[in-house]
């Protein structure tokens, strides 16, 4: 995307500059912030591009705090975006998916926290299929000279100042919100820059793809069974049926969602009664994201980013995507529970 008035582009540097200058007052901490991530990503990004030659894939014998095997370009990219934030000392406080607690930084004065989780989609890291680090921010509520406690990192969505993925696909991505609207950045690997390519996108009202992963079937709700259908139903008035996609990368799915229009759906199951995927560092960024596109998130009842939050790797079932999507789903939901409360 080129600047109308200079008729150049414009790289991520240049723009949070720009942004930061429409707040007088503003610190720039928070643009520090995202430039420091932004310089994370580029060096995973470089990781995952030659991750073949490089002796990186595969696992680290080791599993996190999911059970799930940790694989060594998942522990790469918790370190290089866990250092990036503690190079210019204003996060006081990380939690990620590859660590059990909570990471305090060096920084007892800063006045931010961020939840990483640093490689989305592990399971495909080996298949050269998409992948994705994902951010949110918060501002400590403590003061700093307090210790910090539980209620700086248990927030709920609504109070994340930034949020935001980067995506490993056939090219890397960087997308962000500070809820003024939603930007993608393309990395230029030729001059290892991050150059805006979308300003203030938009999440289509009503899009033809559904995606969730369908071999769990037998275990959803009803509600959700019948919607499914109604998506495989042949009726040309609504555009269906629609189509089915699904990487197995939340961020690259919501990424195509946010592009597309459609619906992502990681529902709870009796494997995963509460959902799988995790509130604080992939859900309530996505959902930050997504709803300042104009879309939806919920959890099969309310607001995504409205939960309460009571640790900080809990997880919750997730709908996301198009409103038009997403409150026909919930129609779906309520009615069928509505059935099974009066049987
Ligand atoms: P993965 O297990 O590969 O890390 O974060 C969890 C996640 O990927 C999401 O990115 C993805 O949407 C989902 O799990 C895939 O789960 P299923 O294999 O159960 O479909």
């Amino acid at each position: 995307m080129v600047d109308r008035k200079t008729n150049r582009v414009i790289t991520l540097e240049e723009y949070i500059i720009q942004g930061q200058n429409k707040f007088p007052g503003a610190t720039g901490e928070l643009s520090q912030l995202l430039r420091d991530i932004g310089l994370a990503a580029k060096i995973i990004s470089r990781e995952v591009n030659k991750a073949g030659i490089t002796n990186i894939l595969g696992e680290d014998g080791t599993t996190n705090v999911h059970g799930e095997s940790v694989k060594k370009l998942d522990l790469f990219a918790d370190k290089q975006l866990i250092s990036a934030l503690n190079r210019s000392e204003i996060t006081c406080m990380v939690i990620s998916e590859e660590n059990d607690g909570i990471v305090e930084l060096d920084n007892d004065g800063g006045k931010y926290i961020v939840y990483l989780d640093p490689l989305d989609g592990s399971s495909n890291i080996d298949l050269n299929v998409s992948i994705g680090s994902i951010f949110s921010i918060y501002m400590r509520k403590s003061s700093a000279t307090d210790k910090l406690s539980k209620k700086d990192a248990l927030q709920s969505g609504v109070e994340q100042v930034a949020a935001g993925y980067v995506l490993y696909g056939s090219s890397t991505l960087m997308t962000y919100t500070t809820g003024l609207g939603v930007s993608v950045f393309t990395l230029d690997p030729s001059i290892g820059e991050f150059i805006l390519s979308d300003d203030d996108v938009k999440i289509p009202d009503h899009g033809t793809i559904y995606s969730v992963n369908e071999g769990s079937y037998q275990s959803w709700d009803e509600g959700l069974k019948q919607y499914v259908k109604y998506c495989q139903v042949e009726d040309p008035d609504t555009s269906r049926p629609y189509k089915a996609r699904y990487i197995g990368s939340m961020v690259a799915d919501v990424h195509r969602t946010l592009i597309t229009g459609g619906i992502f759906i990681y529902p709870n199951s009796s494997q995963y009664p509460n959902g799988k995927l995790r509130l604080m560092y992939e859900c309530n960024p996505l959902s930050f994201v997504i709803e300042q596109a104009g879309g939806m998130a919920i959890d099969g009842e309310g607001r995504i980013l409205e939960i309460e939050p009571e640790s900080i790797h809990q997880r919750t079932p997730i709908f996301i995507g198009s409103k038009e999507n997403v409150m026909k789903v919930k129609e779906f939901l309520e009615e069928y529970k509505q059935e099974t409360i009066e049987a």
